[in-house]
């Protein structure tokens, strides 16, 4: 039975926020929702006019003012500190983590309706949240949360698409080839061909992207059955809420688990726009490439080491330290560790990130989990102590920008808990929870008209030139 927080407290919560003008415009946006409104897509047929005379406004009256300079040091370093993307369903501040708008995720935990009293949020409803802007009731997750389950049916052939691959080919192969073989039933694709009128383009892309989302559960669950399991594959059960079915269908019943599951889909969905997953997913969407084949192309990016591979790499790892020193490893053993991992040219997977300069809230909460779940896993433990250890070793490096832990060093060692110990897929995970995020602002792409993304690129010589140019004009 899924259990909706009080409303005092969401009142409160309200109020708080609604105080705070940094956090951007879209907290004006939260809001109670009446439990009458059932319906997702009729809630943002609503919302999208309004949306789209806001996005009018701010480009005819204040289209022309500056939100930064651009530097030499930017265009060489992948663009860091550079603002150049529109994200409307989430936030990063560097010291403060992520917002899906506007709420926090202690705050996400707080309002957003749970399974149990004083659990986990269901990732339905924050999907609600990234989409509307507004917490939902209890009924509406769980309206939600049943029309997921009934998109859910995945074609043979995207089976046989991963069949063609060889069991050992990585999870994320297998799960992106099942993503494209999906694409098959884009109905985007089809309202193109078939000539819609540009003003509809968010309808089928609605469509697609809760298509997607509940597919994606199905065919990860199939890829680690498949690779881990012997190719007993689990039924999905409809009775059952979009993060604990999933858990489910990849052979894990534990009520804890579940629970674990709803917090990891809950806080991996979004972390606004210009990570690399959500950034690509938004590039290839922004060529009006469906849903389907925008979110391969996030996946596709998502699989790599610097990125949501990191959580993959996180745990081979701590079990490699433990190998090398055991499991009661003193804080000197693993700091000469860290240290032989920088010496061999390697980075310390978990650790550092392109924006945030604190402690990743998305860890904070998984430590959480742990101190009351798990408090007395071993290589929790390791992971505690890793926390004491690391950051000091990479200042001391000296060129670090961020010594804290990111969401990847902390995901695996619950999954492990778990009985879920193949770090390989690990990644599979990531991606089905971002699945969440990226699908809700590709509607609001379309929804808003956006543009298709093509920046300017230049050459080490016209930079050369540019720069002489500059020095000899202020000279
Ligand atoms: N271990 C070793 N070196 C590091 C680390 C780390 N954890 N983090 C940053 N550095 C190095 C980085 O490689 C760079 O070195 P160089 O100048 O020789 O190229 C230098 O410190 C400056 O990098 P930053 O500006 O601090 O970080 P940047 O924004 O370039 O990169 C990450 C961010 C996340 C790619 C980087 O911190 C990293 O490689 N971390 C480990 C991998 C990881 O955990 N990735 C997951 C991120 C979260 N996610 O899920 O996507
Ligand atoms: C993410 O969740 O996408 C990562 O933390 C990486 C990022 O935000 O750049």
């Amino acid at each position: 039975m899924v259990f909706f927080r009080s409303l005092s407290a969401f009142t409160r919560l309200r109020s708080r926020v609604g105080q705070q003008s940094s956090f951007g415009s879209s907290v004006r946006w939260i809001q109670m929702q009446s439990s009458t409104d059932m319906d997702l897509k009729s809630q943002l047929q609503e919302l999208i006019p309004e949306q789209q005379d806001r996005l009018k406004k701010l480009k005819s009256e204040h289209g022309k003012v500056q939100l930064g300079n651009i530097t030499v040091d930017m265009v060489i370093g992948g663009m860091r500190g550079m603002t150049g993307l529109l994200w409307e369903t989430s936030l990063l501040d560097p010291e403060e983590g992520i917002r899906f708008r506007g709420l926090s995720i202690p705050e996400c935990q707080k309002v957003l309706p749970a399974a149990q009293s004083g659990g986990e949020p269901l990732p339905e409803g924050l999907l609600w949240l990234l989409l509307t802007g507004k917490v939902p009731s209890k009924e509406q997750v769980e309206a939600l949360s049943k029309d997921l389950a009934n998109r859910a049916a995945v074609p043979d052939y995207v089976y046989n698409a991963i069949d063609a691959l060889p069991s050992t080919a990585h999870p994320m192969t297998q799960f992106a080839s099942g993503v494209m073989a999906l694409q098959v039933q884009s109905e985007f694709q089809k309202a193109y061909e078939n000539g819609i009128h540009k003003s509809k383009f968010w309808e089928p892309t609605y469509e697609d992207c809760l298509n997607l989302i509940a597919r994606v559960p199905v065919v990860a669950a199939y890829v680690y059955r498949r690779m881990y399991k012997n190719g007993d594959s689990i039924p999905s059960d409809k009775s059952l809420d979009y993060g604990a079915n999933f858990s489910h269908m990849l052979g894990f019943d534990d009520a804890k688990m579940k629970e674990l599951m709803r917090l990891y889909i809950t806080i991996h969905s979004d972390h606004e726009g210009g990570n690399v997953s959500a950034h690509t997913g938004h590039l290839v969407g922004s060529a009006l490439s469906d849903p389907y084949l925008s979110f391969a192309a996030a996946l596709n990016g998502l699989a790599g080491p610097l990125h949501g591979l990191a959580n993959q790499e996180v745990l081979l790892w701590i079990k490699s330290v433990v190998e090398e020193c055991g499991e009661n490893i003193s804080k000197d053993q693993l700091k000469e560790y860290v240290w032989k991992t920088l010496n061999s040219g390697k980075v310390v997977p978990g650790y550092g990130h392109g924006v945030l300069r604190k402690t990743d809230p998305r860890y904070v909460c998984q430590r959480e989990f742990a101190l009351k779940h798990l408090p007395d896993d071993p290589l929790f433990q390791l992971v505690s102590k890793l926390y004491e250890v690391v950051p000091p070793v990479l200042t001391e490096l000296g060129k670090v920008k961020n010594p804290w832990p990111n969401v990847d060093a902390h995901s695996g060692v619950l999954l492990n808990h778990y009985g879920l110990t193949e770090a390989r897929y690990y990644t599979v995970l990531f991606g089905v929870s971002r699945s969440l995020g990226i699908c809700s602002q590709l509607i609001w792409d379309r929804a808003l008209g956006l543009a298709l993304e093509r920046p300017k690129s230049v050459t080490m010589d016209w930079l050369e030139a540019h720069c002489k140019k500059a020095i000899a004009s202020s000279a």
